[in-house]
C-alpha cells in the first residue's frame, strides 16, 4: 500500500490547547505524524510519496467558500492585531446569540468560524492544513486509478470540521473533501467508516441530508466524551439522508469484544449500502493507553480492524484522524494497513 504523507505537516507545532481547568500544551503534535512514518517505513508498508498540489474547488465542494478563505488569513490577521501566541477561539454564537453576522476583529473571528477552542493556530498552520488536504486528494486518486487501497497520512486530521467550522484539532475535513471527490469523479455512492474515539460531529454535519454518502461512527459515548452536542444513537439523517447516518456511541472502558461488536454490525451495513469506495477515518485513540480517551483496544486489535474492512472487498483510501499515544500511534495506524493486506 501507497502512503501518502508531507512535512508540511510539522510547522503546525507548540500550540496550546484547553482542556478542563487548564491550558496545555497541544496534544495532537507533529511526533505523531513522524512515529507513523517511521513505522511505514520499519514494516515495509510501501512507497511513501509526496503530495500533489491542489487548488481549494474541492475543499469548497465540502465547506463553505467563506470559510475556506478564512483560514489561510488567520496567523496574519492576528499577528496583524499584534496578538502573540496561539490564536485560538473564546467567544462563540450560541443559542440565542447571532450565528450570521461576521465580526470584525480576528480574536471573535475565531469564535464564528468555530465550534470550540481545539482548532489552534501557530505560524505554520495554515501550510500544514493545506497540506494535509493534498495528501487526501492524492491518496484518493491512487485509489480512483485503480489501487485497492492507499494511505493517506493526513496532519492535521480533519473529522471535527463542518461545512463553516473548525473545532476538536481540525480545519479541513479531509476525508469528506476525498468522498466528495471520489463522488465528482463518477463514483455514484461513497460510504465514510469513522473509526476514531471521538464522534466526526463535522462529517456527520456535512451528509446529514444526502443519500449518495454513509456515514458511520463508531466512539465514545457524547453522554460523557467529547465533542458532546452530536453523535447519539437517534441521529440516523434526515430528509434524502435518512437512514444513512449510524452511530455507535459507547462507554468508557469499551475493550475489544464490544467495539468489534459495533463494527461488525457497521460493515454488515456497509455492505447493505454497497458503495463504490470506502473512505476510512482512521484515529488510533480507541488504544487502551490513549492519554486523552477512554477505550481499551490493545495493539494486537489495530490488525483485525484492517482484516475485517478488507473483507468488505471494496477500494479503500484509509486516512488519518486521531491517536494521541504517540509511542505506539505507529504501531497501532499501520497495523490497521498490515492487517488489511493480510500481512
Ligand atoms: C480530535 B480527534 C481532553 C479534551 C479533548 C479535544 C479532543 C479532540 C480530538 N481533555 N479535546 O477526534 O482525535
Ligand atoms: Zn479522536
Amino acid at each position: 500500500m501507497k502512503t501518502v504523507f508531507s512535512p508540511l505537516h510539522a510547522g503546525h507545532a507548540g500550540q496550546m490547547e484547553l482542556v478542563t481547568a487548564a491550558i496545555v500544551p497541544g496534544f495532537e503534535k507533529p511526533s505523531r505524524a513522524e512515529f507513523i512514518r517511521s513505522r511505514v517505513e520499519s514494516e515495509k508498508l510501501g512507497p511513501i510519496i509526496a503530495p500533489v498540489e491542489h487548488d481549494l474547488a474541492a475543499a469548497k465542494r465540502i465547506h463553505k467558500a467563506d470559510y475556506i478563505d478564512f483560514l489561510p488569513t488567520v496567523w496574519p490577521q492576528w499577528t496583524a492585531a499584534g496578538f502573540k501566541g496561539s490564536a485560538m477561539a473564546f467567544t462563540w454564537p450560541t443559542r440565542g446569540l447571532r450565528g450570521d453576522v461576521p465580526p470584525q476583529r480576528i480574536d471573535a473571528l475565531l469564535g464564528y468560524y468555530s465550534f470550540d477552542a481545539g482548532a489552534t493556530f501557530v505560524e505554520g498552520t495554515w501550510a500544514a492544513i493545506k497540506s494535509s488536504y493534498d495528501v487526501a486528494l492524492t491518496a484518493a486518486a491512487l485509489v480512483k486509478a485503480g489501487e485497492r487501497s492507499a494511505f493517506a497520512l493526513c496532519r492535521p486530521p480533519g473529522h471535527h470540521a463542518g461545512a463553516a467550522f473548525m473545532g476538536g484539532y481540525c480545519f479541513i475535513n479531509n476525508a469528506a473533501v476525498a468522498a466528495q471527490w471520489f463522488l465528482d469523479q463518477g463514483a455514484s455512492r461513497v460510504s465514510i467508516l469513522d473509526v476514531d474515539y471521538h464522534h466526526g460531529n463535522g462529517t456527520q454535519e456535512i451528509f446529514y441530508d444526502r443519500g449518495d454518502v454513509q456515514v458511520i461512527n463508531l466512539h465514545g459515548d457524547p453522554m460523557t466524551e467529547y465533542p458532546f452536542f452530536l453523535g447519539h444513537a437517534d441521529e440516523r439523517g434526515a430528509g434524502d439522508g435518512e437512514g444513512f447516518n449510524l452511530n455507535y456511541p459507547m462507554p468508557f472502558g469499551t475493550g475489544w469484544d464490544a467495539w468489534n461488536a459495533s463494527l461488525e454490525d457497521a460493515c454488515a451495513k456497509l455492505a447493505a449500502y454497497a458503495p463504490d469506495v470506502v473512505v476510512v477515518s482512521l484515529g488510533v485513540d480507541t488504544f487502551e493507553k490513549d492519554p486523552i480517551s477512554q477505550f481499551k483496544l490493545k495493539s494486537a486489535d489495530y490488525p483485525k480492524i484492517g482484516r475485517r474492512i478488507a473483507r468488505l472487498g471494496l477500494p479503500t483510501l484509509f486516512v488519518m484522524e486521531g491517536g494521541y499515544a504517540v509511542e505506539e500511534i505507529g504501531i497501532n495506524a499501520v497495523g490497521v494497513m498490515t492487517g488489511f493486506e493480510d500481512r
